[in-house]
């Protein structure tokens, strides 16, 4: 596609234009900036990023099926970027999200996006950014990060979301629990799915508690809700929960404050993007032997300037 179709395609909202342009910022191809400067900066302030995070099996997917379903008949037009941290190769948890959403497949105002976290060259930050940017910028009022919560990476990219949803489901055992202090921070609701599953009750009431014990933090309430997303079960009142939190953090400035320490990140992540290649030629240049300390030698090379 060349870069006048690409650029038209964007203005024109067209699927295959954003998915290309999405695709050349994360190659960093010298397209990028053009891209990213065509883009209506009103659009990116005003849009709901909205994080959906949890362990493998949770029901995200099935979840954000349900929120997309429900924000299109509110008239939305709405993206999602699922991470996916399978290899690229297998390409097997993709596949799984793609058919998940099938259903809005024809629509063209829900626009799907996957992203590996392995075998990628650029960060993740930086490339899942340029796609809330981009998605923002062709009339996505709500942008859905879908993510499971492992990895640093991964606990770096909810921070891109205004706000968290952290979905838990019965019988998926102690990796919950593993889980759950660093997601925990992050989350502004809990989800408790799979409502019509045995436990379910148990861990709603589990996460009633911990929740309550997060009022006594610097953080706020975060709010138990109960779904069944596979029946499309307690949506609404989850959409509801999520209008007041995004309502609340606009009138607090929790949500600008949040959305400034997002911008901080997303730059850190490019200029380590734009810094490592020249590191790679100063490496392959250095006439060192490869004796002593790794790290001496790496703030040597720096120090060449
Ligand atoms: N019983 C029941 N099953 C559900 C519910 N929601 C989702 N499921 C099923 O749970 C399985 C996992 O759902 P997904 O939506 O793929 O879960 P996920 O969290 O996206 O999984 P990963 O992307 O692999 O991390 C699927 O077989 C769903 O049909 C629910 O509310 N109740
Ligand atoms: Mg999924």
């Amino acid at each position: 596609m060349k870069s006048e179709n690409i650029l038209k395609g964007l203005k024109d909202r067209d699927q295959r234009g954003i998915a290309r342009a999405i695709s050349l910022v994360e190659e960093n191809d010298p397209l990028a900036d053009e891209i990213l400067a065509s883009l209506d900066d009103s659009f990116v302030d005003q849009a709901m990023v909205l994080g959906i995070t949890g362990p493998p099996g949770a029901g995200k997917s099935t979840l954000t099926d349900r929120i997309i379903s429900n924000y299109r008949s509110q008239g939305k037009r709405v993206g999602v970027i699922a991470i996916d941290p399978s290899s690229p190769i297998s390409g097997g948890a993709i596949l799984g999200d793609r058919i998940r959403m099938m259903g809005h497949a024809l629509d063209q105002d829900v626009v799907v996006r996957s992203m590996a976290t392995r075998g990628r060259l650029g960060g993740l930050c930086a490339a899942a950014g340029a796609a809330v940017r981009i998605l923002a910028g062709s009339g996505c009022s709500v942008i859905v990060i879908e993510t499971v919560g492992v990895g640093q990476s991964e606990m770096d990219i909810i921070r891109l979301a205004d706000i968290t949803a952290l979905v838990l489901a019965p019988g998926l055992g102690d990796d919950i629990q593993a889980m759950k202090a660093g997601l925990l921070e992050v989350a502004d609701l809990l989800v408790v799915n799979k409502a019509d599953c045995s436990g379910a009750d148990t861990l709603a009431m589990d996460m009633e508690s911990i929740a309550r014990e997060g009022e006594n933090k610097e953080q706020d309430y975060a709010k138990v809700c109960k779904t069944v997303a596979s029946e499309g079960k307690g949506i609404d009142n989850l959409l509801a929960a999520i209008k007041s939190i995004d309502a609340s953090h606009r009138d607090s400035g929790e949500r600008r404050a949040r959305r400034e320490k997002a911008y901080d990140l997303e730059v850190l992540d490019w200029a380590l993007e734009m810094v490592k290649p020249s590191i790679i030629e100063k490496i392959k240049k250095s006439s060192h032997d490869r004796k002593g300390d790794p790290r001496l030698q790496a703030s040597k090379l720096l120090d060449q300037g």
